[in-house]
């Protein structure tokens, strides 16, 4: 889109179908892909719940430059396709390697349980196969995938709430669990998982492990922490020699970030990357296009309806020190 709404920094980056959770990577053929969620119109009784995120597909878009046209490709994979998977096919995330790109998804099973699946293509926008299976081991949503310098891979998954995770605290599924966090507010807040993939990066190569966030007393960051503690959408990537874990607060409707120095953490809060956006999910990725950073997140401007969200990209400030820029994704213009 071109001509936009002046009251926001930056305008979607297509009007064509409604995107969300957008996962940004540039591949060896330096075209810029966007592997997001597909948002769906749904009755209107289940607005403002879980389930009005009831996505059955994934449409991956693509650019040549920031700023250059949007194309959306065809479904680059269906619901229907995958054995395990029922429903809501939420935030997802790509990888490359052994010339085979991978896409990785939530979905609910039959049990309405959120597992990790893996699908693969020969081409970035798919389509992509799925396993039959979900990913081993894997639960609750919004994978984030990190490519090391040493060729390693890891994914960061997880996410209170309608994410479930507060549902695995003691390593298998709690089907009476708590809707929503039930951690006492003084204690350590539920953390992100994390293991590396296996050279076939179709499997964990070793079992999930929590990722620890601290504080700037060393701390871990505390249940009641709501400003500051992890909800969903981890999104993980190396500047030089650190790594920062970044994140939605959920709740306070904050994107923040962490930093450390291994891919398994601990990391130590920093601050803010966005000031809340409209709608009530904010979720985003992080990556370097030449020499440039850029946020890639979403709203809710097209729709004004928290479940019918576009995806947008701005540019992103490091400061010398490593700190970032907070960003408020609203102009003062009126
Ligand atoms: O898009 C569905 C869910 O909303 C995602 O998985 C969360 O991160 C939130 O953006």
């Amino acid at each position: 889109m071109q001509d936009g709404d002046p009251r926001y920094i930056a305008q979607p980056l297509t009007d064509e179908i409604y995107t969300a959770d957008p996962s940004a990577r540039v591949w060896d053929d330096g075209r810029i892909y966007i592997y997001a969620s597909h948002d769906e119109e749904v009755p209107q009784e289940l607005y403002g719940t879980a389930d009005a995120f009831d996505m059955r597909d994934y449409q991956v878009l693509s650019m040549d430059r920031p700023g250059g046209p949007v194309t959306v490709h065809s479904p680059a994979l269906d619901v229907a396709q995958v054995p395990w998977a029922e429903r809501q096919m939420w935030a997802p995330d790509a990888a490359f390697r052994n010339g085979t790109y991978y896409l990785y998804f939530p979905a609910k099973d039959a049990e309405g349980i959120f597992r990790i699946g893996v699908a693969t293509s020969q081409s970035p926008t798919g389509p992509f196969t799925p396993q039959a299976e979900p990913i081993a081991g894997s639960y609750s949503i919004d994978p984030g995938i990190l490519r090391d310098r040493d060729g390693e891979h890891y994914m960061y998954l997880g996410g209170i709430w309608g994410g479930q995770l507060q549902r695995w605290q003691d390593g298998t599924y709690d089907a009476d669990g708590a809707e929503n966090d039930p951690t006492p507010p003084g204690d350590p807040a539920i953390a992100p998982m994390v293991a590396r993939m296996a050279p076939d990066m179709l499997q964990f190569a070793e079992p999930l492990r929590p990722v620890r966030i601290l504080d700037e007393n060393g701390d871990p960051l505390v249940a009641g922490d709501l400003d500051r503690r992890f909800f969903e959408g981890a999104w993980v990537f190396r500047r030089g020699d650190t790594y920062y874990l970044t994140y939605s607060t959920g709740e306070t409707h904050y994107l923040v970030y962490a930093t450390g120095d291994s891919p398994y953490g601990p990391f130590t809060y920093r601050g803010r990357i966005l000031e809340p956006v409209e709608g009530w999910t904010t979720h985003h990725s992080i990556t370097e296009i030449d020499g440039q950073w850029w946020l890639f997140y979403h709203d809710t401007q097209l729709s004004g309806l928290t479940h019918l969200r576009n995806v947008k990209m701005t540019p992103l400030t490091f400061r010398e020190d490593g700190s970032i820029e907070t960003i408020n994704p609203m102009t003062d213009v009126e």
